[in-house]
Formats: C-alpha cells, structure tokens, sequence
C-alpha cells in the first residue's frame, strides 16, 4: 500500500515528468516512477470528492520530493502550489490517467501552460481520446499506453497494487517521445514494454474491458462470474463484432487469441470487480462510451452493425440513469 501524508509548504521543484490525474492509476504510476528516482510530480483537481467534482480549471501541481525512493510504504507532500507558478514549462513528458471521457476537458487548460516540446502520453481504459485530442497538440508529440496492473484506491491517496500486469507503449503521432524519458518510464514500470504498433495492443486490451466491464456492472458481480456458461454467447458477439470493426479499421487481430485473453483475465482477476461495475456501484460516469461505444462508432463509420455492443452501451447507461442519485 502506498500512501501519501499531510500536505506542508515547500518550494516548487522541477520535474521533468507531471501524471495528470492522481486517481488509482496514475498514483500507483507516480509512485513506480518517483521509487525509480524520477522527478514526477502530480496534477489533480483541488477537489477531488467525487460528489463534488470540480472544473478541470481548478487544477493544483503536486511536486513530489525526490527522497526515500526505496521505500515501499511513501509518505508524500502535497504542497498544492499553483499551476501557473510551478516548473510546468519544464515538464518534458505529461502522462494522462484520468479516465477516458476526461481527456480532452482535462488537458485543455493546460496547453498554453506546457512548453511546445512537451510531449502527451495518454494513459486509460478505452479508445478515442487520442483521435479528438491530437489536431489540438499544437505539434507535441503523442503516445498511447495501456496497463493490466491492477490497482484500488482505498482512501483520496492511498492506493494498493492489486494484480501485476503487461504496461504497453507505443507512438502514435508528432514527434517521438526522447530515448531518456521512453527508458526511464520502461525501467520504473514493471513488465512495461514499447511497441512498434500500439493501436493494435489497444484493441486488444478494448477487447477486454469490451467483454468484461458492462456485463459485470450489469450483473452486479465480479469478474470470475463470466466463466459461467450463461454469459459465452455475449461474450462471444461482442468480440466477433469487434473482431469485424478492427478489420475494416486497418487492425488485423487473431480472434482465437482474444477469446483466450478475456477468459484468462476473467480466470487472474476472478474476484475482482471491474472498474464499470465500480463507476456504477458510487455513481460514477462510465468508460461505456469509450469502450463498447467506440465499436459502435467505428461499425457505422463502415456501414456495419455492431448490435451487441450497442446494446451493452444502452443498457449501462439505462443502469446508470436508475442508479444515479436524483
Ligand atoms: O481493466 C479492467 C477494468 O476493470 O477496467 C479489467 C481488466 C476488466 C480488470 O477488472
């Protein structure tokens, strides 16, 4: 578990790496990252509550001291200085972990702050993101990653490490992310590779979550339940149906191996509860649109039907219209 103190007044540092997003995620990747002995540091909205979510305006940078590295157990300070007077014109590479459906809302107001050589790595559950926010990167380079660790957040900054999992890296457009940044993220993440081809492994991890998330909030249970034979026929439609959207897309994907992926995450993570069945269970907005949403979009901009996840995408959003607090 790693956790993270009181806050206290302390001069702003550098840091050549800002996570943007100090949810579960990017906690767990700031402390991977600052063990490793880089200078990283947090932005986070002030509020963080999540019933009183606040605007992306209201960001605060957590500069994080570059001691006690090793230690497994941190104690971080949290000197909430504001964006303006921190070292962001330094920050070389902003990773983005906040979820799917903030993206571009959460980066926009801190364009103008970056410098021009900053480059983005988007870091979440899903796809699309990439495609609104790249004409908006003013000539910054952009990456795109995707992690199986496992990882809940048990109070505002403690989080646990719940599973070990593949992190994958790859470019996807504007200038290449430096070698120093590319080996210090690769060396602090475990198991993190880079690949050639990223949007391929994002697919991948869509077809996952695309099976998983929904019909584990829709059936109020946790992942191991969908090895249960009543569930093999969706399943099995949601990822021919991706299966058919990814070809039309470009992205040739071995539907055999999909298939064994999703019931080997099923079978890892059996006791787990996803992080749909979780946005839903506290009231949360969910990744549907930017995940069995996003094979809706990219079915009809081919002309296909892609109906099991459309119906997948109709019915969480009708669960979560029943279950959302008036
Ligand atoms: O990524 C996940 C999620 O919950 O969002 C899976 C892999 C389904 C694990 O629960």
């Amino acid at each position: 578990m790693f956790g993270q103190g009181a806050s206290s007044a302390m001069e702003p540092q550098i840091t050549d790496i800002a996570i943007l997003g100090a949810g579960a995620v990017g906690q767990l990747i700031c402390h991977q990252l600052h063990s490793a002995g880089l200078a990283v540091g947090l932005i986070a909205r002030e509020s963080v509550s999540t019933s009183e979510a606040t605007d992306w305006q209201d960001l605060v940078f957590c500069p994080l001291p570059s001691t006690d590295a090793s230690a497994d157990s941190v104690s971080y300070r949290v000197p909430k200085v504001s964006l303006d007077s921190t070292g962001l014109q330094q920050v070389k590479l902003l990773i983005v972990c906040v979820k799917a459906y903030q993206v571009v809302d959460a980066i926009s107001p801190l364009l103008d702050k970056l410098s021009p050589q900053c480059h983005i790595l988007l870091l979440h559950n899903g796809m699309g993101p990439h495609l609104a926010l790249a004409p908006k990167l003013q000539g910054r380079g952009l990456s795109l990653g995707t992690t199986s660790q496992g990882v809940l957040r048990q109070s505002r900054w403690q989080v646990k490490q719940t599973g070990q999992g593949l992190t994958q890296f790859g470019h996807f457009t504007g200038p290449a992310l430096p070698h120093t940044l590319r080996d210090g993220l690769l060396n602090a993440i475990p198991s993190s590779e880079w690949v050639e081809a990223i949007i391929p492994s994002l697919w991948q991890k869509l077809a996952v979550n695309a099976a998983i998330n929904p019909l584990t909030a829709l059936h109020q249970c946790p992942n191991g339940t969908l090895a249960q034979a009543q569930f093999t026929q969706t399943i099995t439609s949601i990822l021919d149906e991706l299966v058919e959207v990814a070809s039309h897309d470009g992205i040739a994907l071995d539907r055999q191996m999909l298939e064994e992926r999703v019931y080997r995450v099923i079978e890892l993570t059996a006791a787990n509860f996803s992080s749909m069945h979780q946005d839903v269970a506290h009231h949360r907005p969910t990744e549907i649109e930017q995940i069995n949403g996003y094979i809706c979009d990219r079915a009809s901009a081919h002309g296909l039907s892609a109906a099991t996840n459309a119906q997948m995408c109709q019915s969480i959003k009708q669960l979560s219209a029943i279950t959302s607090p008036a």
